[in-house]
């Protein structure tokens, strides 16, 4: 009768430590599979970035965009704002090359991208009086 009762707490014991080891490899498969996505999806050219956006802010200057060139990394997310210096259809944020042109209202609102090619690039407003270059390396 003892010895029963201790074959079912033994039991529960191993099937609660089973339970805790199989949550314990659950997580770190889910852990590895989430840190080793972006670099699948990234293919070749990725160079093991770290995942942050890269956030740049535009001002207004000598009637063009300052500053008139910005360098970004390949593979990563870029996000572009424009401060309340920038006014009028300079608000109009255009990069052709990634198809991308927004009416940017409040320096709030941004053009979010992933440049996936290295270059430069242009970018402008909507009727390209103000230009400047995106690199991307
Ligand atoms: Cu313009």
């Amino acid at each position: 009768m003892v010895h029963s009762l201790w074959t079912k707490e033994h039991i529960i014991l191993v099937k609660n430590w089973f339970t805790v080891v199989m949550i314990i490899l659950l997580v770190v498969a889910v852990g590895a599979f989430l840190i080793k996505t972006p670099t699948i999806s990234g293919g070749a050219v990725n160079e093991g970035g770290s995942g942050d956006i890269q956030k740049i802010t535009l001002s207004y200057k000598n009637y063009n965009y300052y500053p008139n060139t910005i360098t970004v990394k390949v593979n990563e997310p870029v996000r572009i704002y424009l401060d309340k210096s920038v006014g009028g259809c300079y608000r109009s944020f255009t990069i052709r090359d990634f198809g991308i042109s927004k009416n940017l209202r409040t320096p709030e609102d941004y053009v979010e991208f992933t440049p996936t090619k290295k270059g430069s690039f242009v970018f402008s407003c909507s009727m390209g009086m103000g230009t400047g270059t995106l690199v991307v390396e």
